[in-house]
């Protein structure tokens, strides 16, 4: 009888340590709380979905069937809230990272990741920092702020023939880095800033900006920032009879910005870009659009800007797992940096030596009719 009991907690612990041995456990992280949460719980979807999807398929790594288990953490966009966590996440030794989704936070939680050697992809950071601090476990599927800043401002010139430029920026790494961008290209095309203005991520009152704004008379304001703080500033546009165009990166390029932004945008004044996009027509437009009406189908929301950017984030560091036959991040960060033409539902993805993505896309879009409408894909 003793014998039995003892037979059978030694079974009870040998497929105890089986089943411990078989779950992989990935992280994601962004802002779950805060004034975008919205983005943040957008994301955190992208990653639910891949990763339910990749368990109902079934994935073996080295010969051994696995169990996906995905961590989710909230920043808060928090610099201070992020490295806590990323602390965390060390301590925790989970296989990989998905996210920050803020610059701010992304920065600063990538140190800590390479010193623990654990491999992580920001699907949305964009200040172009991040990939340049020499840190071998750090990527990015999304384009940078050179990219998008640089784009934009020949755009605002060379197209929206604006002359006169007012640029506000909300003092983070994302929206200063991205607003110096703009302003670099628009001078070399030729446009005049006549005014700078600051603000910040969590600011609702922007009359003393936009007074000042308005005696100069700008053809377009660029901000550098969120749409939780873009929408309440057109608002105060629309009061104070301010109706130049109104500009940009992908942090304002969001489905929530024309709720935010009520009936203050007119059809044609807004401009913004995706750091990503899929070229109309390519069999990736198909994939995306499936990938939207699922997400649409799963969470009762439409996709704000970057959950299918972490969907693809979460396949592709689970197929580098799956390449080199382990989940051991020093084993599978060489399979993950080597990743070339990934097929995503965000197009094929490919990194440089530093975690870039390559060649990779903008998506300029406009509001018309109260929705982001898509004017055309860039590389
Ligand atoms: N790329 C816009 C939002 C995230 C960030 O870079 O802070």
């Amino acid at each position: 009888m003793k014998l039995k009991t003892l037979a059978a907690a030694v079974l009870a612990l040998s497929t105890g340590l089986a089943m411990a041995q078989s779950v992989v456990t990935i992280a994601h992280v962004g802002p779950i709380t805060g004034p975008i949460a919205h983005l943040g719980k957008d994301n955190e979807n992208g990653a639910i979905m891949a990763v339910e999807e990749l368990n109902a398929a079934g994935v073996t790594i080295g010969g051994k069937k696995v169990t996906i288990k995905l961590m989710t953490e909230d920043d808060g966009m928090d610099p201070k809230q992020g490295t806590a966590v990323a602390q965390k996440l060390a301590d925790a030794k989970v296989a990989g990272v998905i996210g920050h989704l803020n610059s701010g936070t992304s920065i600063p939680a990538s140190k800590i990741y390479s010193d623990a050697g654990i491999p992580q992809i920001s699907p949305s950071a964009t200040n172009p920092k991040y990939t340049r601090q020499g840190f071998k476990t750090t990527f990015r599927v999304v384009a940078d702020d050179t990219q998008l800043g640089g784009t934009l401002g020949k755009y605002a010139i060379s197209t929206l023939k604006a002359k006169s430029i007012a640029v506000i920026d909300d003092r983070t790494a994302y929206g200063q880095g991205v607003a110096e961008e703009f302003v670099k290209a628009a001078k070399a095309a030729g446009g005049n800033v006549v005014a700078n203005e600051y603000t910040t991520n969590v600011a609702t009152d922007f009359n003393a900006i936009l007074t000042n704004i308005k005696g100069k008379k700008p053809d377009l304001i660029f901000f550098g920032g969120m749409d939780s703080v873009a929408g309440p500033m057109m608002r105060q546009m629309k009061s104070l009879g301010i109706n130049a165009k109104f500009m940009g990166g992908d942090g304002i390029c969001s489905t929530e910005l024309v709720k935010l932004a009520g009936d203050a945008i007119a059809d044609n004044q807004v401009y913004c870009a995706e750091a990503g996009g899929v070229e109309k027509g390519s069999k990736f437009e198909t994939a995306k659009n499936d990938f939207d009406k699922k997400f649409k189908a799963k969470f009762n929301a439409d996709v704000q800007v970057y959950a299918p950017y972490v969907y693809d984030s979460v396949k592709l560091m689970v197929a580098a797992m799956v390449k080199a036959g382990s989940s051991d991040p020093e084993k599978y960060l060489p399979a993950l940096a080597a990743t070339k033409g990934f097929e995503g539902v965000t197009g094929a993805i490919s990194f440089d030596a530093k975690g870039d993505i390559l060649n990779g896309a903008l998506t300029l879009k406009t509001v018309r009719g109260g929705k982001l409408d898509t004017i055309s894909v860039i590389r």
